[in-house]
């Protein structure tokens, strides 16, 4: 059964942070076994996923892009429906027909995954403009990366959402990658948080590997929302670990840079982190990471046990 959960304590946030990393290891694992095409994993940004959807509250509306496994799970969803999905399967959220790129997720409040890069910005500052006008309580979270950061759609949503007052907290996951494009090939400054002032619209860059700053960031952002009438632009700067789209050898990047952010990687320095706390012990997080691959397994059996579709239902909840 698919819940939104709203717990952000430190230990819940990094168990759901081990299970959107094993999720997104087994669905590569079963993608490679069966010689298809992979999905864009997430790998390396849960930290920034779990941190930012955490917290918000269930009247929040989400839309995000093609990493968007993290942002699901960390909502609430069923692993077992969400590798339907992904394989094609009747169970899956959107009855197997979206495949990992489109999903969505009413019951979650997940109104859409766009594969089309920037499309969830002009999307999410219309249903944030809808939400205004129907004088619906929430906010709309908008995640997208730095390369959507660079089209001429992000500028004119920030602007048209400034003008118009719109409750939406923009995250831009800056992941240092465009595909197969380095940012500093494509983007001016470090920064995306920093454009954000050209339109009249607070920011901030928080570390995006560090899942309590993210949380941190993000109940103030709200806050602010809340307070200002205002939209605000959240950048979460992390590292994309695995390749752009599997299966992908990453064979264009700097081994050092990437080693560097390995060093970082989220999970990791949370675990330390809550050791050397003494919120939690070795063995806990060996008893969290049992629970997290019995529950993945289960998921996975789900779903391959789960029928594809039948050929009659082809155009059946398809718009075009
Ligand atoms: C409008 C559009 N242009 C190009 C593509 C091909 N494409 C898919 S993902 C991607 C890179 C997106 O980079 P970013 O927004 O930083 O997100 P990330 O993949 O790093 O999470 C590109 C160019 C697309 N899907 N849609």
């Amino acid at each position: 059964m698919s819940q939104i959960i709203q717990d952000s304590r430190a230990v819940s946030m990094l168990e759901c942070m081990m299970l959107i990393r094993a999720y997104e290891e087994k669905i590569t694992a079963l993608q490679a076994a069966a010689g298809g095409a992979g999905t864009c994993t997430s790998v390396g940004q849960e930290a920034s996923a779990v941190g930012v959807v955490r917290a918000l509250s269930t009247d929040d509306r989400i839309l995000t892009n093609h990493r968007s496994a993290g942002h699901l799970l960390a909502r609430g969803a069923d692993p077992g429906r969400l590798f339907a999905e992904v394989m094609g399967r009747s169970t899956g959220y959107c009855k197997g027909k979206s495949g990992s790129l489109h999903i969505s997720a009413k019951e979650l409040g997940v109104l859409l995954t766009s594969t089309i890069v920037g499309g969830e910005l002009s999307l999410a500052t219309g249903v944030a403009l809808s939400m205004s006008m129907l004088k619906q309580p929430g906010i709309v979270a908008c995640f997208f990366g730095d390369g959507a950061a660079c089209e001429g759609i992000f500028h004119e949503s920030l602007n048209l959402a400034s003008v118009w007052k719109l409750p939406i907290l923009y995250v831009c996951e800056n992941n240092q990658w465009q595909a197969y494009v380095h940012r500093k090939e494509t983007m001016i400054g470090d920064h995306v948080s920093a454009w954000a002032k050209n339109y009249g619209m607070e920011s901030r860059t928080v570390d995006g590997n560090d899942v309590e700053a993210v949380h941190a960031a993000t109940r103030e952002a709200i806050a602010r929302i809340h307070e200002t009438g205002k939209p605000y632009l959240l950048e979460t700067y992390t590292y994309r670990l695995r390749g752009h789209f599997e299966p992908d050898d990453q064979a264009y990047v700097a081994a050092d840079e990437l080693a560097q952010w390995r060093e970082r990687d989220p999970i990791a320095q949370m675990q330390q982190k809550l050791i050397a706390r003494g919120e939690i012990s070795p063995s806990d997080i060996a008893q969290m990471e049992a629970r997290v691959a019995k529950t993945i397994a289960q998921a996975a059996e789900f779903a391959l046990n789960s029928p594809f579709p039948a050929a009659s239902e082809l155009t059946t909840d398809v718009y075009a």
